[in-house]
């Protein structure tokens, strides 16, 4: 069965216990269940990573850049949490992996602070999901599926 990678970034193990009115109340836990119900439906497996650290989640992109090669992985879905909008290493490991990315963020980030507008990782992304809270990677592993054509 072909899988999908969904990996979240910093302070993403903390969804659901503060800032519900920015989030929602949803915990990871919840989030990583819907993916993997959702990847039941689709008939891929989802395999879910949640890290703190920047350069875990570059080992990540690039152990799912040879599963692209291999051909057992689709891609990855990405919530690069606030290493969005300052990490050039994220954005040159997805190039450097030719892994298909899909950006997700669970906020509408253009509408809050400045700082939150900027992407590194939208460049180097096949598609990019925001603002629909928590329902957002479920359409975002639905497009990784449709566009691989499986
Ligand atoms: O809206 C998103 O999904 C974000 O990627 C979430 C990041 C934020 O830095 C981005 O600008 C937008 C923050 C993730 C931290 O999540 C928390 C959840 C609950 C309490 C505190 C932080």
């Amino acid at each position: 069965m072909p899988k999908v990678i969904v990996l979240n970034g910093p302070n993403l193990n903390l969804l659901g216990q503060r800032e519900p009115a920015v989030y929602g109340s949803t915990t990871l836990a919840d989030v990583e269940a819907l993916c993997r119900k959702t990847g039941e439906r689709l008939g891929v497996e989802v395999e879910c990573l949640q890290s703190n650290h920047e350069g875990v989640l570059i080992d990540a992109i690039h152990e799912a850049g040879r599963g692209v090669k291999a051909g057992t992985v689709l891609g990855v879905v990405f919530n690069a949490g606030a290493y969005t909008h300052t990490s050039v290493a994220l954005h040159d490991a997805i190039k450097g992996a030719e892994v298909p990315v899909i950006e997700i963020h669970i906020s509408n980030v253009h509408a809050r602070e400045a700082f939150r507008h900027h992407s590194f990782i939208s460049p180097a992304a096949a598609g990019i999901v925001v603002g629909f809270g928590v329902e957002g990677y479920v359409l975002a592993i639905e497009g990784l599926v449709r566009r691989s054509g499986k």
